[in-house]
C-alpha cells in the first residue's frame, strides 16, 4: 500500500499523501535552509512516504471507546524533540508529567512537560482541561493527526484515561522499561469517549493471604491502565488484620501475624495505607477499604477476646472455611470498637466509601444480624462516608446512599431487590462472571470453582444492567471484580488471574453496550498480551484469544550456542 504515515518532525509533518510530501518539500525549500538541511529533510520526507501505516489501529483499544473515527491518512510519528504542554492546572499537569514518565522508558525522547497548550495540535503532544460538557466528569476527546496529538477533557481524571488510550495506541513495545529503536507512530483519527458507570472496580483480599505496598501499587496500575476507578481492599478476615489502627494496637501486632497455610501474615502501618490510598488517587482510583463486620473478625478475636461472645481468644485461623466467628452484637465494646476502627480508617481515606463486609455471619441470628448491621450503618454515616456492604446486608434498614455488593451467581434475588426499592444502589459481582479467583479452566493450578469456572468469555459474557430481576438500570452503579486469595500467593499469580479477564470486566463497566461484541473483544485483548510481555506482568496465556506477536516487537534474537549440561532454553 503506498501511503506513508507522517512527517517525522514537529513542524515539518506534511502528510507524505499524493502531493502532500511534495508540497512540504516546498515550504522547507522555501525556509531557506542551507544544503545540508535540505537533503536532511529531503531524505525524512522520503522515508515518510515509504513508512508504513502505525501498527496499532485506532478501534484496537480495551475497553472500547464510545465514539471511533479512524483517519488513516493522519498518522502521526512522535518525534524525538516531541513537547508535551498542558494546560496550566496542577492536576492536569500532573497528569503531563504522568505521560512523559509512561513514554521516556521506551522511546528514550526526553519529553519535556510545559504548561503553555494552545488551542489546536502544532506538533507534540495537548493535554488540554475544556468546558465541553458533554464529556462529564470522566470523559475525554482524543484527537491524532499528522500534526501532533490532543486530548481534551473536563478533568484532569478525564485526561488521565485519555493517556491510557493514547498509550495503547503506540506499538506494544512503547512498555519496555529500556530504550527500543521503534517507529513510535499513532494511528490518525478522532476518539469521542466517556463510561458508562461511576464504579468500575476490582477487590483484593490481603487478608488470606498478605501482600506488600509494592505489590497493591502494582495492582493499582493494572486498573487504571483499563480504566477502572475503585480498588477495594479486604483489610481483615479470619486469617488476618491487615491495618494498624492506633486505638486497638493489638489488632495489627497479634492479629495480623497470621494467613492461609500458616505464612507469617502482615500489616500495613498508617504511612503505607496512605502511601496506598495517595498512590491510588495520582491515578484517579478510590481505594474503597473493607473491615469485614460481624462475621470474618477470627483475627480480631485472637487480638481482642473481649469481643468474642465467650471473651476467649480463639487459636489463629490458617484455613480456607468461612462463617465460624463473629463479634459480639450484644456487647457495647463491640461497638466501640466499630466505631474507633471505622473512624481511624475514615479519617485515612480520601474517598466517599467505607466498605463494612457483612457476608457469611452464618452464626449470628437474622433479626440480631439486621439490627447489628443497622447500628453500623449509623455509625458510617455519622462518619460522613456512605456505606457499602456485600448484598447480605440488604434485609437490614435503608440509610442514605447505601450500595449492596451483589455477588450471586443467579440473577434472581428479591431480598436484593427489595432493598433496591427502598433506596439501594447496586454494585455487580456476580460470582459466576466477575469473580476473578474461579479457575479458568479445570486445569487451571489455583483458584476456586464453587461458582464454576470462568474463562474470559465467561467473564464478558453479561450485562450489568439486566443482570439482576427487578433491579432497575439506574440503581447499577457499576462492576466490580473481586480477586479472593485463599490460593493466591505471590504477585505473579495475582497477575495471572487478573489478565486477560479484567479487561473484560474493565469493558462491562465502561463502554457503552451498543459496542458489546466478544470476537472484537478477543481480538482487540490479543494485542495486550505482547504489551504485557514487554512490562514484565504476568498473564494466562487464554486459548480463547488469539494472541499474536505483532511485527513492530523487534523478532528475538537467536539463542547462542548452548554448551552448558542442562541447557535452558529460558528467554
Ligand atoms: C465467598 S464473596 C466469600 C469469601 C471467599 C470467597 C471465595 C464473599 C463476600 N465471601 O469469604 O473468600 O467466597 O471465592
Amino acid at each position: 500500500m503506498a501511503r506513508a504515515a507522517s512527517g517525522t518532525e514537529a513542524g515539518t509533518g506534511a502528510r507524505a499523501e499524493d502531493g502532500a510530501a511534495v508540497a512540504g518539500w516546498a515550504r522547507v525549500a522555501a525556509a531557506g535552509r542551507t544544503a545540508g538541511e535540505l537533503a536532511g529533510a529531503a531524505e525524512r520526507e522520503a522515508a515518510a512516504w515509504l513508512a508504513p501505516p502505525a501498527p496499532v489501529r485506532l478501534a484496537d483499544v480495551v475497553p472500547a471507546p464510545e465514539r471511533v473515527e479512524p483517519d488513516p491518512g493522519a498518522d502521526y510519528l512522535l518525534p524525538t524533540d516531541a513537547v508535551i504542554r498542558v494546560s496550566a492546572d496542577p492536576d492536569a499537569l500532573a497528569v503531563g508529567e504522568q505521560l512523559a514518565a509512561l513514554l521516556r522508558p521506551a522511546t528514550g525522547y526526553p519529553l519535556p512537560v510545559t504548561d503553555t497548550a494552545g488551542p489546536t495540535p502544532t506538533g507534540g503532544i495537548a493535554l488540554h482541561l475544556t468546558d465541553d460538557a458533554d464529556l462529564g466528569a470522566e470523559g475525554y476527546r482524543l484527537d491524532v493527526s499528522a500534526d501532533g496529538v490532543r486530548i481534551g477533557a473536563r478533568t484532569a481524571a478525564g485526561l488521565w484515561h485519555g493517556v491510557q488510550t493514547l498509550r495503547q495506541l503506540f506499538p506494544p513495545s512503547i512498555e519496555s522499561a529500556t530504550p527500543v529503536g521503534a517507529r513510535w507512530a499513532l494511528p490518525g483519527g478522532s476518539i469521542l469517549d466517556r463510561p458508562r458507570y461511576p464504579h468500575r472496580g476490582a477487590m483484593l483480599d490481603v487478608a488470606r493471604h498478605f501482600f506488600t505496598v509494592a505489590d497493591v501499587l502494582r495492582v493499582i496500575d493494572h486498573l487504571a491502565r483499563y480504566k477502572l476507578n475503585r480498588l477495594h481492599l479486604h483489610l481483615t478476615d479470619d486469617q488476618g488484620w491487615r491495618i494498624a489502627i492506633d486505638s486497638w494496637p493489638r489488632l495489627a501486632t497479634v492479629g495480623a501475624a497470621s494467613e492461609v497455610g500458616g505464612g507469617p501474615g502482615g500489616y500495613y502501618t498508617r504511612a503505607d495505607y496512605r502511601r496506598i490510598v495517595a498512590y491510588a488517587a495520582a491515578r484517579h482510583v478510590t481505594v474503597v477499604p473493607e473491615i469485614d463486620l460481624p462475621g470474618h473478625t477470627n483475627a480480631a478475636l485472637v487480638a481482642y477476646p473481649e469481643l468474642a461472645p465467650d471473651r476467649t481468644a480463639p487459636p489463629p485461623y490458617t484455613g480456607t472455611e468461612v462463617g465460624f466467628s463473629y463479634v459480639d452484637p450484644a456487647s457495647e465494646r463491640t461497638y466501640d470498637f466499630v466505631a474507633d476502627v471505622l473512624g481511624e480508617l475514615a479519617a485515612l481515606t480520601g474517598g466517599q466509601w467505607l466498605h463494612i463486609g457483612g457476608d457469611e455471619a452464618f452464626k449470628v441470628p437474622a433479626d440480631v444480624y439486621a439490627r447489628f448491621v443497622e447500628r453500623t450503618q449509623r455509625i458510617v454515616a455519622g462518619l460522613g462516608k456512605t456505606v457499602v456492604g456485600w448484598h447480605q446486608i440488604a434485609p437490614a434498614a435503608h440509610t442514605d446512599g447505601r450500595v449492596l455488593q451483589w455477588w450471586g451467581t443467579s440473577g434472581d434475588d428479591p431480598v436484593t431487590a427489595d432493598a433496591v426499592r427502598r433506596g439501594a444502589s447496586v454494585i455487580l459481582s456476580p460470582g459466576n462472571h466477575a469473580y476473578l479467583d474461579m479457575k479458568y479452566a479445570p486445569d487451571t493450578p489455583i483458584g476456586h470453582d464453587w461458582a464454576g469456572l470462568i474463562d474470559v468469555r465467561r467473564a464478558y459474557d453479561w450485562d450489568p444492567a439486566t443482570h439482576l430481576t427487578g433491579v432497575p438500570t439506574d440503581a447499577v452503579l457499576g462492576v466490580e471484580a473481586p480477586l479472593w486469595t485463599e490460593s493466591v500467593t505471590t504477585l505473579a499469580e495475582i497477575e495471572f488471574m487478573l489478565l486477560p479477564r479484567l479487561p473484560a470486566i474493565a469493558e462491562l463497566g465502561w463502554s457503552p453496550r451498543s459496542t458489546h461484541d466478544w470476537d472484537s473483544f478477543r481480538r482487540r485483548l490479543a494485542g495486550h498480551g505482547p504489551r504485557w510481555t514487554a512490562a514484565g506482568i504476568a498473564f494466562h496465556h487464554a486459548p480463547e484469544v488469539p494472541w499474536s506477536t505483532p511485527p513492530s516487537l523487534p523478532a528475538p534474537r537467536p539463542a547462542p550456542p548452548d554448551h552448558s549440561a542442562t541447557g535452558s532454553a529460558q528467554a
